[in-house]
């Protein structure tokens, strides 16, 4: 049997937390007067939180001092935590359990690489967390998608070599940082948003299992 390292992005792929991401980006930028759109928000799916703060302010035309800069980042993560702290496994995403107990029958290596620094306390939340077999997440990263330095890590724990990695996304930066780490990109969401992935697909319930079984055994 073929193996294949299978890496999951997190928020917007495993589970809908990229809402949650959204609704405090959209509030913190809104308290300081700055307007934010969806469209802006695509561009910072998977992006650290440091990144984001860094592009909101500048489309606002801001700069913050080093202190109020972080007391922003703080204010983001503790209205994004009140979100999902009542998290439980019915916010796991359409056939996302579907997927990963077929990929666990079939022997195949599974990992979580998400930019979140949070992305463990998701996983427990969400009773997934020793569904992988590696997690690499934002406390284990220097440098943020579209580096592909954590879907690197990720096939390296797994000890799969990275053109035998597929990975699953749902942002563009994902999608980017998949691909320059010669891995097969599948973008979970809107085609014409996520166009340079290998496969799209709107979410996983248009996943087959031959679909799946095919990319296994792809030479
Ligand atoms: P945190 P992913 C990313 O997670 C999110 O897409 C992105 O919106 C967020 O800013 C980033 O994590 C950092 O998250 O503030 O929780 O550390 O999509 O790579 O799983
Ligand atoms: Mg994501």
């Amino acid at each position: 049997m073929n193996k294949r390292g299978f890496i999951f992005d997190l928020d917007g792929v495993i589970v809908d937390t990229a809402k949650y991401h959204f609704l405090a980006w959209k509030k913190l930028a809104n308290d300081l007067g700055i307007d934010f759109t969806e469209h802006q928000n695509e561009q910072l799916k998977g992006v650290s939180r440091v990144k984001s703060l860094e592009k909101i302010l500048d489309w606002g035309g801001i700069s913050l001092s080093e202190d109020a800069f972080q007391d922003q980042m703080n204010k983001k993560n503790t209205d994004y935590l009140s979100y999902i702290e009542t998290m439980k496994e019915d916010e796991i995403l359409v056939d996302v359990p579907k997927v990963l107990d077929y990929l666990k029958n079939e022997k195949q290596p599974l990992a979580l690489g998400s930019a979140s620094k949070n992305a463990r306390k998701i996983l427990k939340k969400v009773s997934l967390y020793d569904s992988f077999d590696a997690i690499v997440d934002g406390t284990n990263v220097t440098k943020a998608k579209p580096d592909p330095e954590v879907f690197l890590k990720a096939a390296e724990e797994l000890e799969i070599h990275p053109e035998q990695c597929v990975v699953f996304e749902d942002s563009i930066a994902g999608v980017q940082a998949a691909n320059k780490a010669n891995m097969i990109s599948i973008g979970i969401g809107e085609q014409d948003v996520l166009s340079e992935a290998d496969f799209v697909f709107k979410d996983f319930s248009e996943i087959s299992i031959d679909f799946l079984t095919q990319l296994i055994n792809k030479q």
